[in-house]
């Protein structure tokens, strides 16, 4: 089988790299919906039809399991998307679950009632959409007790690396840092909750401080798909090439992607 990776730009390709690194057996096929990034601006219905469609062009294109590589389309449309694709025997999986499941300290799937936990303040940067869904506060719920969040919507970030411009990129990173220090001083823990910030994971490290723990996804996400397949092993594929698709110009975004993972990536037409 081949795992599809869906986000609306590049910054599932850092989903995608780690997933590559740990699983490099299977075959993966990475959407990127550049025409429409970015989706931290629309609102979740817009958000919800984007989704829709990029995750039907990847069941279509021969996947069997399809990870949302974005934030701001697992808290819009996930729990739509798998209401519709599991009773076909199709697979969705999200990127909240992986990084709350780290921070919570839970094993993958434990369901048992929320407990206290080891982080007791926890700050998440994410896009506009994804902070104003709560939906990490929701699922945080779902298994910790006694966790204060603050929240900062780091708008710009997208954008910015969207167009290649990684010193406003940075520039804004640590403004939204700063921001967040004033309203939550000592965070024990940060969250970056958009698949775009690992690609400025240094910078936000450096703001935030040598004292706060910092989630990136891409090892977390792609640590729970290997244990997802190492629990369906039926399901494993072999070594097909990997297909890059996008809804953009193929011309730029390959060599936007080509910067960012450092290694030659060509993408097609979705
Ligand atoms: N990488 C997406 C996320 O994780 O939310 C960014 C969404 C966007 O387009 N702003």
């Amino acid at each position: 089988m081949a795992v599809g990776i869906f986000d609306s730009g590049l910054g599932g390709l850092t989903v995608w790299d780690a997933v590559h690194k740990r699983l490099p057996e299977v075959p993966l096929v990475y959407l990127g919906d550049n025409a429409h990034t970015p989706y931290g601006v629309r609102d979740a219905d817009d958000i919800y039809d984007l989704t829709k469609s990029g995750v039907a062009r990847l069941f279509d294109a021969g996947c069997d399991l399809v990870i949302l590589a974005c934030n701001t389309a697992s808290a819009a449309a996930l729990r739509r998307m798998q209401e519709r694709w599991v009773p076909q025997g199709k697979r969705v999986l999200g990127v909240f679950v992986p990084l709350i499941e780290a921070l919570t300290e839970r094993q993958w799937g434990d369901n048992s009632p929320p407990r206290e936990v080891a982080v007791s303040n926890v700050a998440l940067f994410a896009t506009p959409a994804t902070v104003a869904s709560r939906a990490f506060q929701r699922e945080l719920a779902f298994r910790a007790i006694g966790v204060d969040v603050e929240a900062q919507a780091c708008g710009g970030v997208v954008d910015a690396i969207e167009e290649g411009d990684m010193i406003l990129a940075e520039a804004l990173v640590r403004s939204h840092v700063d921001a967040l220090k004033r309203k939550m001083p000592h965070p024990q823990a940060a969250v970056l909750g958009c698949t775009h910030y690992p690609l400025v994971e240094e910078v936000f490290r450096e703001a935030l401080g040598p004292d706060v723990s910092v989630y990136s996804q891409p090892a977390l996400v792609a640590a729970s798909l290997a244990d997802y397949l190492g629990r369906h092993p039926g399901k494993l594929g072999s070594g097909e090439e990997a297909m890059f698709l996008t809804t953009g110009d193929p011309k730029r975004v390959s060599s936007r992607a080509t910067q960012f993972l450092r290694r030659e990536i060509a993408f097609r037409p979705a």
